[in-house]
């Protein structure tokens, strides 16, 4: 595992330059730069729990569509009928220490949060179970989490769930940060969507050595194995060693 310094420049990387490596409706899609969340919306499905949702033959892997949330952890209000949505990505958080997390929703909702970047180990730690005017947070006891200690810089696996069933419908996340800054909705500059990845490129070819005049400009052709672009770091001037003098 990297330390948090590594985790952060290939976070900084990944959100500028990193595409969306998995996922069938989202494949190739462009991450947008600044932070996001993938949304999932899955249309026709009645209930007002997320149970209805997540026991549908269509989640997780057929949405009706999806898109980046870019601003905030909040998702359209009063938008549809017979719904269910998933905001889901990885929590970056900026400061080491406890977060206490708030879920608002219409009809239930379920937030889950990981022990890492893994899914696997998302466990819940807020929910709805009726519904909750947009934003507010203490309508029912169990929006609020308990304390969760988290480390900056690391990546956590965040997914917020909501099932509508009729009339009003909203979703969105609240948090406040070890220093008391009190984010409501979080603001998503801390997150990047689900399906960027967290691994190193496999490198299929490496550069092949190359022959230029003293001053010009060498070309190097890197290729990977992996799916998605990359960026490749060690542009400029570059050591070149030994010097060999090419006499006329
Ligand atoms: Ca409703």
């Amino acid at each position: 595992m990297a330390g948090a310094r590594d985790w952060g420049r290939c976070l900084l990387t990944a959100a500028l330059l990193a595409w969306v490596a998995g996922g069938p409706a989202a494949s190739r899609a462009q991450v947008p730069a600044g932070g996001a969340l993938l949304r999932e919306v899955w249309e026709g499905i009645e209930g007002a729990s997320v149970s209805d949702l997540t026991s549908s033959p269509d989640y997780p892997d057929r949405p009706t569509s999806t898109n980046y949330v870019t601003d905030l952890f909040e998702s359209p209000t009063d938008v549809l009928e017979f719904y269910g949505q998933r905001m889901h990505g990885y929590l970056i958080p900026p400061q080491s220490g406890n977060y206490t997390f708030w879920i608002a929703t219409d009809d239930g909702g379920a937030l889950y949060l990981s022990t890492d970047e893994q899914p696997a180990n998302a466990r819940l730690i807020a929910a709805v179970g009726g519904w909750t005017p947009p934003r507010v947070w203490d309508w029912e006891a169990g929006q609020q989490s308990n304390p969760v200690r988290l480390e900056s810089g690391r990546p956590y696996y965040v997914s917020a769930l909501m099932k509508e069933h009729g009339g009003g419908d909203n979703l969105a996340v609240r948090w406040v940060m070890p220093d008391g800054t009190d984010q409501a909705p979080i603001v998503l500059t801390n997150c990047l969507p689900y399906g960027v990845s967290f691994s190193a490129p496999v490198i299929g070819q490496h550069p092949a050595s190359t022959n230029v005049v003293e001053g010009g400009v060498a070309q190097f052709r890197v290729q990977t194995q992996s799916v998605g672009s990359f960026a490749i770091n060690g542009s400029g001037t570059v050591p070149i060693w030994p010097a060999r003098r090419v006499s006329s």
